[in-house]
């Protein structure tokens, strides 16, 4: 009886089932250094990776869209928005590339997606399918055991988050791939036509941790057509 029950606590612990959260998005309500979802990728050891999403912020500090820390470096992949107006970074191994003059108007939906090759180095971020100009980051594999989060920047694997680089918004239809996408899938994606979904996270069928105030609801991004 004891053991079976141990057994299954084990297993709830260990293997939650992936979740379908088409037509859903995950709403951060509050600044703090806790509220974050941590994904649970397919693979690792990459040499290229593509993560895109969409999310609406009225944030105009610094915010982390996306955190992928390794023991190797706590910004092995990371979507980071600065306190300038149109200033994104996109940082792989520590090392980052700084863009310039894209759209972040509050209160607005875009879609992000950002691509980095190890065999050129090179980072890119679109948004809304829209490219920025390409910048040399890293050249080498991203060979760390990956821990990615949203909602905070890691600087330690889990852990050491900072309010003041939360993110407060919503954040829905999040994928990465372990390629870069062409810009004809990035455009698809951008539009929400028919796109293949990411190899190593994919948001209809998601695995997943919640932890502090952060909900699931209905996204209202064609709200029509995804609550009829
Ligand atoms: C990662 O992949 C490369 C090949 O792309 C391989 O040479 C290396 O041994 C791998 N590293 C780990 C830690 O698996
Ligand atoms: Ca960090």
């Amino acid at each position: 009886m004891q053991i079976l029950l141990i057994a299954s606590i084990l297993f709830t612990a260990c293997c939650a089932v992936p979740q379908d959260l088409s037509g859903k998005m995950f709403t951060f309500p509050v600044e703090s250094d806790v509220a974050r979802v941590r994904l649970l990728p397919s693979g690792n050891n990459f040499t290229s990776v593509t993560v895109c999403l969409r999310f609406l912020t009225d944030l105009t500090r610094t915010y982390s869209l996306f955190s992928t820390a390794s023991t190797a470096n706590n910004n092995d992949f990371l979507i980071f928005k600065t306190a300038n107006k149109g200033h994104f970074q996109v940082h792989t191994r520590g090392k980052n590339s700084q863009f310039y003059g894209l759209p972040d108007e509050p209160n607005t939906w875009y879609s992000i997606c950002s691509t980095w090759d190890s065999n050129s180095g090179l980072s890119q971020v679109w948004i809304n399918g829209n490219p920025s100009t390409r910048k040399v980051t890293f050249k080498g594999n991203l060979d760390g055991e990956p821990n990615i989060v949203l909602g905070q920047e890691q600087d330690a694997v889990d852990g050491r988050f900072d309010a003041a680089q939360s993110f407060v918004g919503m954040i829905t239809d999040v994928h990465m791939w372990d390629y870069v996408l062409s810009a004809c899938e990035i455009q698809r994606f951008a539009s929400d036509l028919n796109f293949t979904p990411g190899d190593v996270i994919n948001w209809r069928a998601l695995d997943f941790n919640i932890v502090g105030d952060v909900v699931i609801e209905d996204s209202q991004i064609n709200g029509c057509f995804h609550n009829q």
